[in-house]
């Protein structure tokens, strides 16, 4: 289904959808048989650029053929097992082919400047002022570092390592509906876009005790929704950052994995509350460092492994995101599994917050938190 709705952003064409083809599934082989009909010189560009981007996607058992007709029909015939055609992305007439399929291969496509400056600089001065207490926000997450909490009192936005649930706050809460952020987000959850959780992370200089360090995680760990593949973190660089203040770093195409166990790592220094990391990922996995200017974006999906480096300079490092699911995924009991140590700990903050008993569900904590910022609220 992904892959026609593909192929009819880049041509416009009647799909014969052969006997032979095998949906979207998590086994590892996909054929299918598409007989397109173009119609004009546009098409058979549109065709040419297919066919090497398809060819990109898979070598050793793609099959990709194209055979011109005189009535201009052609052919593709897509055989593959990795990764799986279009599973992470839908069409919408934004992603070029390229992006389409870089998502797919990596789980993450990075934006360059889709925030304006004015934008960031509203929600700096905001985030300002919740940390000088000039604005009070129901159900705001006030966080501080570890290292930073247990060393001596230090005033307003220097002890504020992370903000988390903003969605009361309508400045802030802006940033999630930003029409040039939910064009991109659409590509992967779809047109029925809740805004579930909401972060603006303030880095801070590192006290000497590593602790500004975010372990390498998944953040569906964090998500008690499926399905995965509609869920998509938007981030966006508040100033320049780089290696030294301590970037996103990503495990390229582990959202290809499942779901792995998280706990609080062995730090020396201490780990800040709720930071758990993945426990066993590869250490030799191919690591991109995401350096980002002030505007830029990434997205990515909740299975991807990534955590986020030191921050060696003076200077807090500042972002802000948003994770968005699709309204139509569905929230799952996460009791007996990896998650549910999570679950205790995110009821037990939960019930603290609100000033309730801790009944409530892990799955009450994210309905209570979401937002529906596009079309309609159909599940969640
Ligand atoms: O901004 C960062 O340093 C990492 C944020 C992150 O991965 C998270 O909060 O899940």
């Amino acid at each position: 289904m992904y892959f026609s709705s593909y192929l009819a952003s880049v041509v416009h064409f009647t799909p014969v959808i052969s006997s032979h083809r095998h949906t979207q599934t998590h086994g590892r082989s996909v054929l299918i048989v598409y007989t397109l009909h173009f119609t004009g010189l546009k098409m058979s560009r549109a065709a040419d650029r297919l066919k090497v981007v398809l060819n990109h996607l898979d070598r050793s058992h793609g099959a990709v053929r194209a055979s011109f007709t005189s009535a201009q029909n052609v052919s593709y015939q897509y055989h593959h097992h990795h990764p799986q055609a279009f599973q992470y992305t839908f069409d919408t007439d934004l992603l070029t082919p390229e992006q389409r399929i870089a998502y797919e291969k990596d789980g993450f496509i990075l934006i360059r400047n889709l925030v304006s400056d004015e934008d960031i600089d509203q929600f700096r001065k905001e985030f300002e002022r919740i940390c000088k207490k000039e604005v009070k926000v129901p159900g705001l997450l006030v966080m501080r570092d570890v290292s930073i909490a247990k060393s001596e009192f230090v005033e307003g936005e220097k002890a504020v390592t992370k903000l988390q649930d903003f969605q009361e706050d309508p400045e802030l809460f802006r940033y999630c509906t930003l029409p040039q952020i939910l064009k991109y987000v659409k590509c992967f959850t779809g047109p029925n876009i809740m805004a579930m959780h909401t972060m603006l992370i303030n880095k801070p200089p590192d006290t000497g005790k590593k602790t500004s360090r975010h372990p390498m995680h998944q953040d569906l760990h964090y998500f008690p929704f499926r399905p995965a593949d509609r869920i998509v973190c938007a981030w966006t660089a508040m100033e320049k950052v780089h290696r030294q203040n301590g970037c996103l770093v990503v495990l390229p195409g582990s959202h290809h994995g499942t779901l792995q166990e998280h706990d609080y790592p062995e730090w020396e220094g201490g780990i800040n509350k709720m930071y758990h990391g993945v426990r066993n990922y590869d250490p030799d996995h191919p690591r991109v460092h995401l350096e980002m200017e002030k505007g830029d974006t990434v997205f990515f999906h909740p299975l991807l492994i990534h955590g986020s480096g030191m921050n060696q300079t003076k200077g807090f490092r500042k972002a802000i995101s948003c994770h968005y699911a699709s309204s139509d995924c569905y929230y799952i009991d996460v009791k007996g599994t990896t998650q549910e140590n999570i679950s205790n700990e995110v009821k037990e903050i939960t019930a603290k917050k609100y000033g309730i008993d801790n009944t409530i569900s892990f799955q009450d904590t994210w309905a209570l938190r979401g937002r529906l910022v596009q079309g309609e609220r159909t599940s969640m």
